[in-house]
């Protein structure tokens, strides 16, 4: 396969609700959509980087503005496979959601054309995966609990709280005393510090499937002292960058379960590298979430069809977070998806309400970048 042109596009959606995180309260999202063009024919990639740099260094105008002067020019005019993609990319450091979307446009290329699924690709084990929801910091404890109503309502196999410090004990108490033993777990998004950890163990008595990520991401040794006092697994999200990353963690007892997000590690072949490594380990893994549209969500969905995928992830369905998704929306039945079994993402993409949402095009080549 050639890489002949590359369409980058960036879309604004607003999102069905305000979602706030402790870093921050998002209202929409302003997604860097990739469409690789090349000799066997066309894939699509989603770059998961924020608007601001505050889930991670990554944000959405950097991972276009290093696309397009530093990793494309990098797998111009050669045969590829998706698999090479990384080893190209490995000059450059970080920027790993840049690498992630266009080592995903080229594994759907690459998939589509040879008729096969993403799900058939990584050895997917289910048909449908177990869906959870992740809920926003909300403005008292009472509308909490009318929120999580209504996803339980709806079927969600899992609830996960947004807390941060001030909204922790109270809102699990909560969630708990009303809804009895649902699956439950909490992501702080680095909100906390190793002073903290016997406040933390306060969440111990309600039987959490885990705690995600309390410090910040380089704090890694940290999080294995943090686990000598609090009783609740920790989870890493943020620290977890690459396979190598990963295995350090598991090593020195830093995380018991990891969060997956192809873009945060580089892309799905990382991804699947370190599902491997924590079969390996007996590590359970879960996927994670970044308000995708249909384009990252088929990908992810399939991924999470996976065997150690043994926690319901953050695939919610597309009206978890927009009134209309860019793909034929997910929809869930039974507190899942299904795994999409078409030629590589197995979505179309609706370019005509792309068209409509659409903020910014250029179409980059050999040549360079042609704006408009
Ligand atoms: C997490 N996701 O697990 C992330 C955080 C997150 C579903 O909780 C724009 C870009 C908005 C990235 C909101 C979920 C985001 C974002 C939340 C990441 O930590
Ligand atoms: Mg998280």
């Amino acid at each position: 396969m050639r890489l002949e042109a590359v369409e980058l596009r960036r879309i604004k959606l607003p999102l069905v609700a305000p979602f706030e995180t402790s870093f921050g309260v998002q209202t929409e999202r302003d997604v860097l959509l990739v469409k690789a063009i090349t000799d066997a024919g066309e894939g699509w990639g989603e770059c998961v980087a924020g608007e601001e740099p505050t889930y991670s260094s990554e944000y959405v105008d950097g991972a276009q503005h290093v696309l397009i002067h530093h990793l494309l020019p990098r797998l111009w005019g050669r045969e590829l496979d998706a698999a090479d993609v990384a080893p190209l990319l490995h000059p450059v450091h970080g920027h790993n959601m840049a690498k992630a979307a266009i080592e995903m446009a080229l594994l759907d290329a690459q998939l589509r054309a040879a008729g096969r699924s993403f799900g058939e690709f990584f050895g997917a084990v289910r048909e449908a995966v177990d869906c959870g929801v992740s809920v926003g910091i909300q403005p008292s404890v009472a509308e909490l609990v009318r929120v999580v109503g209504g996803y339980l309502d709806q079927g969600y196999r899992r609830i996960k709280l947004k807390i941060k410090p001030g909204w922790d004990v109270e809102p699990v108490r909560a969630v708990r005393e009303k809804f009895g033993e649902v699956p439950l777990q909490v992501d702080a998004n680095t909100a906390y510090t190793l002073a903290d950890a016997q406040h933390l163990s306060e969440l111990d008595p309600f039987g959490l499937l885990l705690i995600e990520q309390p410090m910040r991401e380089e704090l890694v040794f940290a999080h294995a002292e943090m686990a000598k006092v609090v009783r609740t697994p920790i989870c890493l999200d943020e620290s977890i960058h690459t396979y190598q990353s990963a295995a350090d963690a598991i090593a020195i007892g830093a995380c018991r379960i990891i969060n997956v997000k192809p873009g945060r590690v580089g892309g799905y072949l990382e991804a699947r590298r370190i599902h491997d490594l924590c079969a390996a380990k007996g590590v359970p893994v879960w996927m994670g979430g970044m308000l995708e549209t249909g384009i990252g969500r088929a990908g992810n969905v399939a991924m999470a069809a996976m065997p150690n995928f043994t926690l319901p992830g953050d695939t919610s369905a597309s009206d978890r977070y927009y009134h209309r998704d860019v793909t034929e929306p997910f929809v869930l039945r039974d507190g899942r998806l299904r795994v999409p079994t078409g030629p590589g993402l197995g979505v179309t993409v609706d370019e005509e309400f792309l068209d409509t949402i659409t903020t910014w095009t250029g179409t980059l080549g050999r040549a360079g970048l042609r704006a408009g």
